[in-house]
């Protein structure tokens, strides 16, 4: 968006941070603000109050900030060569301030803003299905079971712009070899926590983006057993933080982010395609398969190039061209010999 809009002319003219937290804020909520504020019967005064007032006048709704950041722990792996990449990284504050998770909120900060209060303890991940051996994996075991490794991977967002993050997890094909999949299984289903009460935007349409929760996504048999898909339970050294998909998360580097689900609580194995989230909201946008491809636009914006998210200031971002799987053809072209990616996007 041009700079030159970015503020609105008339008699109050206010300081940039106030019309840059009032952009990256979804509509719906910035109203929510101010007509609670307004129903205190705190009026034009409540809705000047420093920020950090009327954040807590939320927290008598229950649904604003944290006080405390949420704590991370340091993590021991191994970091193979194979999976160190020559790409400069992405600043661990950027990583960790521009998120999508639309449980938490649809604007780019509002998973580090609503997310910090997030409790993963105890969490349960259940891998069943079409396997020999169901798993249970209680938040302990996640960090504990696999020795862990360090891979930096590039992350290409559908909404053109990418990150390069050095994760910390196991791969999901050691996880299923675990398990046992049996001979009929086609396909793998993931599932994010359902818990309205910590993601306020599983409660409301409008702060969920309109996404139908549980968020789930899918991958083919093949796809999942390639070296490539991860389980990160941490980024740069230390357990994730909660906007980045606390405490495990899968990250697909060849395809779109919104493949990379957060928070995951199911892992099925399928012997069909199971549902995924974006899809079902916008099939003619986004289809199961989101490998990223330069050659195949988005219908409402080109995919040719990125925006390279921390290269760069903050108007003026790196733009650099997307590589077809975004660079891992390598590893997974063979997948999609004999696919029209075009009709298969
Ligand atoms: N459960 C869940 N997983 C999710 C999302 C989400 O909204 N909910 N957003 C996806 C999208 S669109 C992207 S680009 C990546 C972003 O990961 P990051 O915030 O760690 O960079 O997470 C993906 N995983
Ligand atoms: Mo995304």
């Amino acid at each position: 968006m041009a700079r030159k809009n970015r503020f609105t002319p008339g008699i109050l003219q206010r300081a940039p941070w106030h019309v840059v937290d009032n952009q990256v804020t979804p509509e719906s909520v910035f109203n929510d603000r101010r007509n609670i504020i307004k129903a205190l019967g705190l009026g034009a005064l409540g809705a000047s109050l420093p920020g950090q007032v009327q954040a807590g006048i939320f927290d008598l709704f229950g649904e604003q900030k944290a006080k405390n950041p949420f704590t991370t722990q340091s993590l021991n792996y191994s970091t193979p060569r194979q999976f160190v990449l020559p790409d400069v990284k992405t600043p661990e504050d950027k990583v960790t301030r521009h998120n999508n998770f639309y449980e938490f909120g649809t604007g780019k900060s509002d998973p580090y803003d609503n997310a910090q209060g997030f409790n993963v303890d105890p969490w349960t991940l259940v891998i069943d299905g079409l396997v020999d051996k169901p798993i249970t994996l209680d938040l302990q075991a996640l960090t504990k079971r696999f020795a862990l490794e360090e891979r930096t991977y590039r992350l290409r967002c559908v909404e053109a712009w990418s990150m390069v993050v050095p994760w910390v997890g196991f791969s999901l094909a050691t996880l299923l070899k675990d398990a046992g999949v049996k001979s009929n299984a086609t396909h793998v289903a993931f599932e994010t926590l359902f818990d309205p009460e910590q993601m306020p935007g599983q409660k409301s349409r409008l702060m969920g983006g309109g996404i139908h929760y549980p968020y789930v996504e899918g991958l083919t048999i093949a796809e999942a057993m390639n070296e490539l898909p991860f389980l990160a339970v941490g980024l740069y050294g230390k357990t994730l933080p909660p906007q980045n998909g606390a405490p495990i998360r899968l990250v697909v580097p060849w395809k779109y982010g919104f493949k990379s689900i957060k928070s995951v609580v199911r892992i099925r194995v399928m012997d069909k395609q199971p549902p995924t989230s974006w899809n079902q909201l916008a099939s003619n946008e986004y289809g199961f398969y989101a490998n990223v491809n330069p050659e195949v636009d988005h219908p409402r914006w080109s995919q040719a190039s990125e925006r390279s998210i921390g290269e760069g200031g903050l108007f003026s971002a790196k733009r650099i061209p997307t590589q077809m799987f975004n660079g891992y053809g390598d590893f997974v072209a063979d997948l999609y010999k004999n696919m029209d990616l075009r009709k298969f996007y």
